[in-house]
């Protein structure tokens, strides 16, 4: 990168940066020091880049969907079990809020690829294993990215539901990744819950869920994505239980976070474990998020949850349970060790670069971030768990109805 590319360190004006496709998602990708350090202006900048807050982010990258609009920042780490840290942010589309509030395991396909593409990490013959500490939760996955003479890999023969074509395969593991956000795999303690009526798993296996019965919610549960975010009362009726269950899971006040997840689970149709219709939480998901599937999986696994009793898991300690969605599936390996407890998950994905150079930041908006009060987050630490003082007027920018959701997550 010449120097004449580098960030105007005063005014943040532009970065370093690629664009990946991670999983079924994409977004923009950062070395830690290409961004400003200070955390008001990083997220303005990073809005102003994404072309946040506008519902079709017509004046920035972002694709006007939750889905496209992610952040990942990445560096070096100093911790003797990683060789990367990766910090996630989502920039919201319509609304001028940037939050670390929840980790995504699609975006975290291609952190591997991309600490190799900038020398973070040095590349293997055949396979490279990255170790990477997810500052979101504060636990490590392990990425194994295809390498070949010393350069990612891209191309192979591997297939995803919701991605055109093949490309080589990224496979992800974790372990230990119950209660990361949360603080336990079934944060209120029970297997079952009743939130605003409702009978509800609250689940954290990488990513807090809230998992509800279809038909309980007025749905068959085969319906697309579109249908699903037209139904105006689901919505409304989704946030209820959301902002309901978020004390129970020991998320606080979650009105400006993306968090939890909402999976609406029926019967499999084609073969698999279970169906799902998942908000993020406030527009239907395309298919599923990857830490998302796994909760879900874990769900299915877990006696006297409400998924357990809908599901088909088979027998034996190392189990594929394949969560089926809109447009397919998401396979998901789960291995128990002999008290029953899960000792590894993973998940096969794919990644690609899609470009890389420098991006501009245009007017840029007053950002209001959530940070998501994980101890080990960046954010907090450097707040002290107090709320970062944004000025007047902060995110008033693109506010709207949070039953409604716009563009949002
Ligand atoms: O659950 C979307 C995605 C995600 C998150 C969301 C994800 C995960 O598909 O790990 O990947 O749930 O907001 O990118």
């Amino acid at each position: 990168m010449s120097d004449a590319a580098c960030r105007d360190k005063e005014t943040a004006d532009r970065a370093p940066c690629m664009w990946m496709r991670g999983g079924t998602s994409k977004g923009g990708f950062f070395l830690k020091s290409d961004l400003p350090g200070d955390r008001v202006e990083r997220d303005r900048f990073l809005l102003s880049i994404m072309g946040s807050p506008d519902p079709r982010q017509i004046d920035g990258m972002g694709g006007a969907d939750p889905l496209t609009s992610k952040v990942a920042v990445v560096e070096e780490s100093k911790r003797n079990d990683a060789d990367v840290q990766y910090l996630f942010l989502q920039v919201m589309v319509d609304k001028a809020v940037v939050t670390d509030a929840q980790n995504c395991g699609n975006l975290l396909s291609a952190v591997g690829p991309f600490a190799i593409e900038r020398g973070l990490v040095a590349a293997e013959n055949g396979q490279s294993r990255v170790r990477i500490f997810m500052e979101n939760t504060g636990k490590v996955a392990t990425a194994t990215v295809s390498t070949r003479d010393g350069r990612v890999d891209y191309d192979g023969n591997a297939r995803i539901d919701g991605v055109p074509g093949s490309a080589s395969p990224v496979l992800l593991s974790f372990k230990d990744i119950a209660g990361s956000t949360c603080g336990a795999l079934l944060p209120s303690g029970n297997a079952v819950d009743e939130v605003e009526g409702t009978r509800v798993t609250l689940i954290d296996n990488g990513m807090p869920t809230v998992v509800l019965r279809a038909k309980d919610m007025g749905i068959s549960g085969r319906e697309s994505r579109r249908e699903l975010e037209e139904n105006q009362s689901l919505r409304q009726r989704l946030e209820k239980i959301r902002l309901g269950a978020a004390p129970l899971m020991n998320l606080g006040d979650v009105r400006e976070k993306t968090i939890p997840k909402l999976t609406m689970i029926s019967p499999a149709q084609n073969g698999g474990a279970i169906s799902t219709r998942t908000f993020i939480p406030h527009r239907c998901h395309a298919s599923i998020g990857v830490l998302g599937a796994i909760s879900v999986a874990s769900a299915c696994l877990m006696p006297g949850s409400i998924a357990r009793e809908m599901a088909k898991t088979g027998d034996g300690l190392k189990k594929i349970l394949d969560i089926e969605h809109p447009i397919g599936k998401t396979s998901i390996f789960v291995e128990f060790d002999a008290s029953g407890s899960i000792v590894d998950t993973g998940i096969l994905r794919t990644a690609r670069k899609l470009f890389d150079g420098v991006v501009f930041a245009g007017p840029q908006p007053v950002a209001k971030t959530t940070a998501n009060g994980k101890a080990g987050n960046e954010n907090t630490k450097r707040n002290n768990g107090k709320k970062p003082d944004l000025g007047a007027g902060a995110g008033e920018a693109g506010m709207v109805d949070r039953a409604e959701g716009g563009a949002n997550g």
